[in-house]
């Protein structure tokens, strides 16, 4: 493996502030830390996250990812002076995350209105081993005399959700005059978190303690010549029960802490550093490119789908944002079973079940909503938190003029999530062949989603549609017919049809639903210049000229200039839908279709999702168009590493970063999954020279390495597979070439593992 990137911020500016709080934010799936400065500023938003540990803060609230007690601030002051990059004179400033290590390291020259220079470097990590635990280090060295250097750190428990607070304080203490513990429990009673930290210094410095104000601080004051280092490294367990409190709690979290602090930063961060590699191991995807921040944008996809993933707890799935901001409340949407749920299913298969079982363990939630709403079997939340109900907030955003808020349609009409995750199940059987998970959860998911379709329906003159949905484009709602819906729908059915068949269990009237519903549903059929109507009724509205607003994908500028319900009237679409229905089910349509489809729709689509931009770059790759495919694969990239100041103030785009790893994999490398076969069609763009990545299928794990012209497949056990359409059955190393003829495997095959 070559070595990793890193990600640098060469420049203090306080307007990027959030957004590299976002992006170097720390993660290991459990706990997530933003990435904000030590010394505090008025503009960034601080934040650490345990994923699955929501609460709803009141009436009228929307439950939420709690942001918990601050550990990471530190006040500063050097020889009387409080520290901060807005005052005195900034000469030099590095801030790097390491991708390998998720170690962040600052360096920072700075000197004082006093006119005494000082360096100042810190770092910290969350461990990839220990999932409570975070380290930071500070050294700080003066260089013109010696100074008095004042620390004051430890747990900060006014840390709000903007505003919102969500825990009650219950006990504070200072064990053995070192070990800082604060006791909180959520104000709906439900769960105990507890923070612990240590502070290590030298003997020479004089330590106190003090908690007023929610805030329980360790102050540390120590004179240091100039040359010499004051250093402080400070260890923390964060831990919460998500399943009701738990008063013995309190204590585990302090061993936690203690054997933390006992084997210190460096070999914490050293243990952590071999669990990141071995997982880096069996996941990365290398690329050789002339352009640089290709490699980077992959590592920091990675990166932050590693950071992002509860692996530890299959109650808790990934939300929008990750653990690195509040953005979307924390909730879990369709996002984790189409973007982010393939990389795990082929990197670490056991990942994606747990998501699946995520879905399955909350089927009593699903089952709610859907006789909430006078429908039957399972209409998952369109978005969803702990309990499996419902989540998404009531209204979005007040229009302060009328002092009216707009009503967020997609809980109460986006249904194709429905189909989503059983698309998801499919994905995962064939990918394994986990027979296991088939016949029990998976089948119990196939069946249940698709009784609420069979529910769902209206006759119209004796076919079934499916009236009043909202599809992937959300800039059209409350329509009939959407081409997405209708056909995931229908497969969604199929689906478990063909389980309930090979199950072999009695017939309830099950199959004969199916059957009458497959054969009556109405799918949009492509017109005679082969394209697909979005809905009933899209052909019929006018279209505008979006240049402006496409030039601003992502702001939803649109917005500013009509209302919601002018938009819905006009072809705008915000993200993929009809692309994206190509996209998920591109054994249904043949090329022309596909390609009639992407010129029809993509003009019209303004891009302001960040689920929108990849997928077209995955049909643009898939109809040979490599050009205009990496153009939206860069694109996609910059939706969070590109240049805008504040796009990622809230959160990094978890689906985007997922999207990173598919555009490579199934964009370039040409990776499907097409009626349980997989298929490999590579097309590199011509910035790559070499891509190479591990591909878990069918419980062998293959290598993939592909130039221009060559496709080198290296296997632990026979396997079979499709290039250019033909089965090859591949062991050990094979090679294939381009040839005017297709892709031909080489001659001579040398099976060494
Ligand atoms: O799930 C998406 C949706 O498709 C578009 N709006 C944002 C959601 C969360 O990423």
């Amino acid at each position: 493996m070559n070595p990793l990137t890193t990600l640098v911020e060469a420049r203090f500016d306080p307007h990027y502030h959030n957004k590299y709080a976002t992006l170097m934010a720390a993660g290991n799936g459990a706990l997530g830390v933003r990435a904000t400065h030590d010394e505090a500023y008025a503009t960034q938003t601080r934040g650490m996250y345990l994923a699955g540990l929501y609460h709803r803060a009141g009436e009228g609230e929307t439950t939420e990812l709690v942001n918990l007690p601050d550990l990471v601030g530190m006040e500063i002051e050097l020889n009387g002076e409080i520290f901060s990059l807005l005052s005195g004179e900034l000469l030099r400033y590095h801030r790097e995350l390491c991708f390998a290590s998720g170690e962040l390291t600052r360096v920072v020259d700075w000197r004082s209105a006093q006119g005494l220079r000082f360096t100042i470097t810190s770092s910290r990590f969350v461990s990839a081993q220990r999932l409570g635990a975070f380290c930071s280090r500070i050294a700080i060295t003066p260089h013109d005399g010696s100074a008095t250097i004042r620390v004051a750190t430890g747990i900060d428990a006014t840390q709000t959700n903007s505003g919102r607070q969500h825990l009650a304080e219950r006990e504070l203490r200072v064990f053995d005059n070192r070990y800082l513990q604060g006791r909180y429990r959520t104000l709906d009673n439900h769960s105990d978190v507890t923070l612990c930290c240590a502070c290590q210094v030298s003997p020479q410095a004089q330590v106190s303690f003090s908690a007023k104000n929610r805030r329980l601080l360790q102050h540390t004051q120590q004179t240091i010549a100039a040359g010499e280092s004051f250093t402080l490294e400070k260890c923390a367990w964060v831990s919460a029960t998500l399943d009701g409190p738990d008063d013995n709690a309190a204590a585990q979290s302090l061993i936690r802490l203690r054997e933390c602090a006992v084997a210190g930063y460096d070999a914490l961060l050293a243990e952590s550093l071999q669990t990141r590699r071995a997982w880096w191991q069996g996941a990365r995807v290398e690329v050789e490119s002339d352009r640089e921040q290709d490699q980077q944008a992959l590592d920091f996809a990675l990166y932050h789908l590693h950071a992002m993933t509860p692996r530890h707890d299959e109650r808790s799935s990934i939300a929008a944002k990750g653990l690195t901001g509040e953005g979307y409340k924390g909730h879990v949407f369709w996002d984790t079973e189409v973007f982010l749920l393939p990389f795990h299913l082929h990197t670490a298969p056991g990942v994606a079940r747990q998501l699946l079982r995520y879905r399955w363990l909350n089927l009593a939630g699903a089952h709610r909503k859907a006789a909430r709403c006078g429908w039957q079997g399972a209409l998952f939340p369109w978005e969803s938190a702990r309990s499996g109900d419902e989540e998404t907030p009531e209204f979005a955003a007040i229009n302060i003029r009328t002092g009216l808020r707009q009503k967020v349609a997609s809980a109460e009409a986006e249904h194709h999530l429905v189909a989503d995750i059983a698309w998801a199940v499919a994905a995962y059987g064939q990918a394994t062949g986990d027979g296991a998970f088939m016949a029990q959860e998976g089948r119990e998911l196939l069946e249940e989603t698709a009784r609420f379709w069979l529910s769902r329906t209206q006759t119209v003159n004796g076919r079934l549609e499916l009236h009043d949905v909202i599809g992937p484009d959300e800039y059209t709602e409350h329509i009939n017919n959407n081409a997405y819906t209708s056909y995931l729908a229908h497969y969604n059915v199929a689906l478990a049809l063909d389980a309930r068949r090979r199950s072999g269990g009695p017939d309830d009237g099950f199959i004969t639903q199916c059957e009458d519903f497959l054969a009556r549903l109405f799918l949009p059929m492509p017109r005679q210049d082969r394209v697909i109507a979005q809905d009933d009724t899209f052909f019929s509205k006018p279209t505008i000229d979006l240049t402006r607003y496409r030039a601003q994908a992502g702001s939803q500028s649109v917005l500013l200039d009509y209302s919601r319900a002018e938009v819905n009237e006009m072809q705008i679409l915000k993200q993929a839908d009809v692309v994206m229905l190509l996209y998920m089910l591109p054994w249904r349509f043949d090329s022309a279709t596909v390609a009639a489809n992407l010129d029809y729709y993509e003009p019209r689509t303004i891009h302001d999702s960040s689920l929108s931009k990849a997928i077209h770059g995955i049909v643009a790759a898939r109809c040979g168009r490599n050009d205009e495919a990496y153009r939206f694969w860069r694109a996609g990239c910059d939706i969070d590493l590109g240049d805008a100041p504040h796009s990622s103030d809230d959160g990094i785009h978890a689906a985007a970063a997922g999207a990173i790893w598919l555009g490579a994999v199934q964009g370039f490398a040409g990776i499907r999954i097409e009626k349980g076969e997989l298929h490999v069609t590579p097309s590199l763009p011509q910035h790559w020279t070499r891509l190479t990545f591990p591909f878990c299928w069918r419980g062998c794990q293959l290598n993939i390495a592909m130039t221009h012209d060559t496709l080198t497949l290296i296997t632990d056990r026979a396997v079979t597979l499709f290039i250019d359409a033909a089965a090859v059955e591949i062991d050990g190393r094979t090679v294939f070439h381009l040839t005017d003829h297709g892709w031909r495997k080489e001659a001579i095959c040398n099976p060494t593992r």
